[in-house]
C-alpha cells in the first residue's frame, strides 16, 4: 500500500468564519492526507469585515514547535503556509521550508495578505517584500490577482483582464523561484472566474474558468488551495488539481450564494464533500 501523505499546515486558526485552517485541516484530511498544524495566530474570527476579533499572534512558538518536530524525525510530503501572524513569521517559515525541505517534497506558499487592489490592514508596507522572499522558496505559489502585481511590483488592475496582462504576471511570478503559479480570481468577461497555471519548466500556461457568481466570499482562497495541494497529493497533474480546485471552489460558493448566508461567514465548503472525493476518484 502506497504510504499515506502527510502536510504540515502552517496559517492561522480564525475560530469563526471559516478560513485557513479551519479550512485546510478537513479538506485535507478528507481528502486521506494526514495533516499536522502550525498555528500561527489564533483570533476569534478572521479581519474581513468582522470588527471586534480577538488576536493572540504565535509567533514566539513556530520555532520550538518546529525543533520538537524536527527531534521526532517527522517528515513531510508538503508544507502549505498561508496567513501568517507577524511580519517576522516571513523569516521564521522560511527556515522551517529549509529545515523541512526533501529532495521530493512539496512547499505551497498561499501569499495571503491582500485582496481587491489593498494590503490586508493589519500588514505593514513591507509585508508583500518579505512574502516575496518566502514565495523564492516555494515550489508552488497561489496568489490573487492583488497579491501577484504586488510581489511583482505591477500596478493592480481591477478586471477584467487581458490576457498579456495575466501572462505578465504569471511569468514574473515564476520569476521570483517557483516552478508552478496558480494565479486565482483571473477573469476575461464578467460571465467566469476561475484561476491560470503556469509551468515554469514546460512554459505551459492552462485557464479553468467557471460560471461566476456574485458576491466577494470569504476564505474561498483557503478552500481553493486546500484543495489544489489535496489533488497534486493524490497525483494529478498541475491543470488537472486546478481543475478540481476551482470547481470544488465555485460549487461550495453557488451553495452559499443559494443558501443567502453572510458573505463574511466563509463558504459549505462541507457539503461538496462527497462529490470532492469522487473528483479526486477517491470514492
Ligand atoms: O482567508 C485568508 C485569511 C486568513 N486568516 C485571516 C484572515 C484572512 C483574510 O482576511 O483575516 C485571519
Amino acid at each position: 500500500m502506497a504510504h499515506q501523505k502527510r502536510v504540515a499546515a502552517i496559517h492561522d486558526i480564525s475560530g469563526f468564519g471559516k478560513c485557513s485552517l479551519t479550512v485546510a485541516l478537513p479538506i485535507l484530511s478528507a481528502a486521506g492526507i494526514e495533516t499536522a498544524v502550525m498555528p500561527t495566530a489564533v483570533l476569534s474570527t478572521h479581519t474581513g469585515g468582522i470588527a471586534g476579533y480577538t488576536y493572540r499572534d504565535l509567533t514566539g512558538d513556530l520555532r520550538p514547535y518546529a525543533q520538537h518536530w524536527k527531534s521526532l524525525s517527522l517528515k513531510f510530503d508538503a508544507l502549505y503556509s498561508g496567513f501568517l501572524g507577524s511580519f517576522e513569521q516571513l523569516d521564521i517559515v522560511g527556515e522551517i521550508f529549509d529545515e523541512f525541505r526533501e529532495r521530493d517534497n512539496i512547499i505551497l506558499v498561499d501569499p495571503v495578505m491582500a485582496d481587491n487592489g489593498e494590503l490586508y490592514k493589519i500588514f505593514s508596507p513591507e509585508f508583500p517584500a518579505g512574502m516575496k522572499k518566502l514565495c523564492a522558496k516555494a515550489d508552488i505559489i497561489v496568489p490573487n490577482i492583488t497579491e501577484a502585481a504586488l510581489l511583482v511590483g505591477e500596478p493592480y488592475r481591477p478586471g477584467p483582464y487581458k490576457k498579456e496582462y495575466v501572462e505578465l504576471l504569471l511569468q514574473k511570478l515564476g520569476d521570483i523561484g517557483p516552478r508552478q503559479v496558480v494565479l486565482t480570481g483571473t477573469f476575461f468577461d464578467d460571465k467566469e472566474l476561475g484561476a491560470a497555471a503556469y509551468d515554469r519548466e514546460t512554459g505551459d500556461i492552462s485557464y479553468v474558468l467557471a460560471d461566476r457568481i456574485e458576491g466577494y466570499y470569504h476564505g474561498t482562497g483557503d478552500v481553493f488551495g486546500s484543495a489544489l495541494l489535496a489533488a497534486l497529493l493524490n497525483n494529478f497533474g498541475l491543470p488537472q488539481a486546478v481543475g478540481i480546485a476551482v470547481g470544488y471552489t465555485t460549487a461550495s460558493i453557488g451553495r452559499t450564494f443559494r443558501a443567502k448566508t453572510d458573505i463574511r461567514f466563509g463558504v459549505d465548503f462541507e457539503s461538496g464533500v462527497p462529490q470532492f472525493l469522487k473528483e479526486l476518484k477517491l470514492a
